[in-house]
């Protein structure tokens, strides 16, 4: 069922406290910990911690935690000071997309000066 922890899912087992991260922020939605494979000087997840496969079924579950992400996203840029050089918000979406865990989340990726643009 949409929004219930998956007990194969790793980003579950993070929000139950079963497999360690280093947690920067919490909200009774979103939890916000670090990545475990920087690529960049900041490189943060935000994740809801209801178990959605992607940011499009978060958002058609529950449209406020949807949002909530990206309020977080914004907060922790703050908090780790990108936001004057700028950051990128990045939802993979798909495994041709590069998405490699299936519980929604968005990257938060700035504090360096060779950000690749996508486009
Ligand atoms: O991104 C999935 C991201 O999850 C990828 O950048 C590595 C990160 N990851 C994987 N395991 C962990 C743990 N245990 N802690 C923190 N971060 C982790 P995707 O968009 O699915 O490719």
């Amino acid at each position: 069922m949409a929004g219930e922890p998956q007990s194969d899912c790793l980003f579950c087992k993070i929000v139950a406290g079963q497999i360690p991260a280093t947690v920067l922020r919490e909200t009774d939605g979103t939890l916000t910990f670090r990545d475990i494979n920087p690529q960049a000087p900041t490189h943060v997840l935000v994740i809801p911690k209801a178990h959605y496969a992607n940011a499009a079924d978060l958002a058609a579950g529950d449209p406020a935690v949807a949002a909530e992400l990206l309020t977080e996203a914004g907060e922790v840029a703050a908090d780790e000071k990108i936001v004057e050089s700028g950051y990128r918000l990045i939802f993979n979406t798909g495994a041709g997309a590069g998405q490699t865990v299936f519980h929604a989340h968005v990257h938060v990726l700035g504090g360096g000066t060779s950000l690749q643009h996508p486009g």
